[in-house]
């Protein structure tokens, strides 16, 4: 096992790892910004290291810095939580150069999944349903125009170096592919150094689900059910929840079996994610791999009782997997509290927490790095918190979120409290009616309590 474990993150996923370090019997190092010298993560670690000033760059992306954080500590491992270095390869394979273990998937997995166009065609080879469109990447205008004919209209350009919604375009018909493909080309090379662009068949009216998976190094791969994560605004996803509606159990052992394939396919080791679109006759479609433990890792965590970041830390110690494939026990939702006013379109609003009560109780889980007078920079994610809970049916786990919700004070900073009071109380989402596009079809404010 790790005798000390580098943290290279912040906010409440560093909570999060610490604690499943310490129950692990692992020390462990906060590195954090200058922004941050008061926050919990450096309190509660063993030891912490400032790596930098508030930017982003020069602090949590700063691999330098932290290579030398975990020098100076003798760390024997860096966990990069979500984010920041997280599905970066290069980070990867510096960490296991200087014989540090990286708590993730290998550098190769890592970059297959980064290139969309490989990930789709490797999770093809896999067997894994994948959207109609060009076999790999298009490289001008005349091949796409013939692609695009075979897949018909409307289609989506895609940037293989794109991702969580950045470097795709709707294309409605040929005289707008002739009129945007150069120019999209040109866009995703200046923004991701790769102009390489791929073809698919729009998918309308779909819902986002997503697989947990799980590997460990001795060739073992499994799924851990889906999560719904349809709810979501400009990409960023505000609600999940385990199990989702549109899944029956016939759909759930399709998925996660094929899902646990594609796993296999990369050699993949740790948790991580298969993202698809789920379409209104039940077909599912590959979209993404995430090759990191995710936001809202814990609604699974609460559904099957499991620990998936110990579990994380042990597999990547070189353990072997102790989870099983179960059907969920308890169904498990997620609201996203964060430091925006939804009244002034998710304005960020950072400041100082003047007061501060979580809700608790059975069924009602808070993750949250936040306490009464901590000030919330400007420079970081606007998450203060993450509110699960979880009951024996959906409509438990949806009267305890309301509960919950209630109870929740946060003063000084606005938040998206209020916003998820609102879905709690839209027949919409307790009927289970919500596809991607639905915050941007609907007025929130229609249901607010
Ligand atoms: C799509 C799509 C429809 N058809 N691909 C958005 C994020 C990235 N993972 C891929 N995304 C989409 N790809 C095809 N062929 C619609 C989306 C999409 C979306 C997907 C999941 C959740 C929210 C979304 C919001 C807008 C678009």
């Amino acid at each position: 096992m790790f005798r000390k474990i580098l943290i290279a993150n912040r906010g409440e996923i560093a909570l999060r790892i610490i604690r499943a370090a310490k129950e692990l019997g692992i020390k462990t190092v906060a590195v954090f910004s200058e922004a941050d010298k008061h926050s919990l993560h450096v309190r509660f670690a063993d030891e912490a290291v400032c790596i930098g000033p508030n930017s982003s760059k020069d602090s949590y992306l700063n691999i330098r810095s932290i290579l030398s954080a975990a020098n100076i500590t003798n760390a024997d491992a860096i966990h990069p939580g979500y984010g920041f270095l997280a599905e970066n390869s290069y980070f990867a394979q510096i960490c296991s150069d200087h014989n540090i273990t990286f708590i993730g998937p290998s550098p190769e997995a890592i970059d297959k999944m980064g290139d969309k166009a490989v990930a789709k065609a490797t999770m093809k080879a896999a067997g894994v349903p994948v959207v109609p469109g060009s076999e790999g990447v298009v490289k001008t205008i005349e091949e796409a125009r013939d692609v695009a004919i075979k897949t018909t209209y409307p289609i989506m350009l895609k940037a293989v170096a794109g991702g969580g919604g950045k470097g795709m375009r709707l294309i409605q018909n040929e005289d707008e592919l002739n009129k945007n493909f150069e120019v999209i080309q040109n866009e995703a090379m200046s923004f991701f150094g790769n102009g390489d662009l791929y073809i698919e068949k729009l998918i309308g009216d779909a819902k986002h689900i997503e697989i947990q998976i799980f590997g460990d190094r001795f060739g073992n791969h499994i799924h851990l059910n889906e999560r719904e994560c349809s709810l979501q605004r400009r990409h960023q996803k505000l609600i999940e929840e385990t199990p989702s509606v549109a899944v029956s159990q016939k759909l759930r052992e399709k998925m996660g079996k094929i899902s646990a394939a594609g796993a296999k396919a990369v050699n993949y080791v740790g948790p991580g994610t298969i993202e698809y679109l789920l379409d209104k006759s039940g077909n599912f479609f590959f979209m993404e791999m995430n090759t990191r433990i995710q936001v809202e890792h814990p609604i699974t965590e609460e559904a099957l009782k499991i620990d998936l970041v110990k579990e994380q830390i042990r597999v990547l110690a070189g353990e072997k997997l102790s989870l099983s494939e179960h059907q969920p026990m308890f169904h498990s939702i997620e609201c996203r509290i964060n430091a925006e006013d939804p009244f002034n379109d998710f304005r960020p609003s950072p400041g100082k927490i003047e007061g501060l009560h979580c809700p608790g109780g059975q069924g009602i889980r808070v993750d949250t790095h936040i306490y009464q007078n901590y000030v919330v920079p400007p420079y970081y994610d606007s998450l203060l918190a993450k509110l699960i809970t979880y009951g024996r049916t959906r409509q438990d786990a949806i009267d305890k979120m309301k509960l919950a919700l209630d109870e929740f004070v946060i003063e000084g900073v606005k938040t998206t409290i209020p916003f998820h009071q609102a879905m709690m109380n839209n027949p919409d989402f307790v009927n289970g009616k919500i596809d991607t596009k639905y915050l941007e079809k609907h007025n929130w404010l229609e249901y607010k309590v």
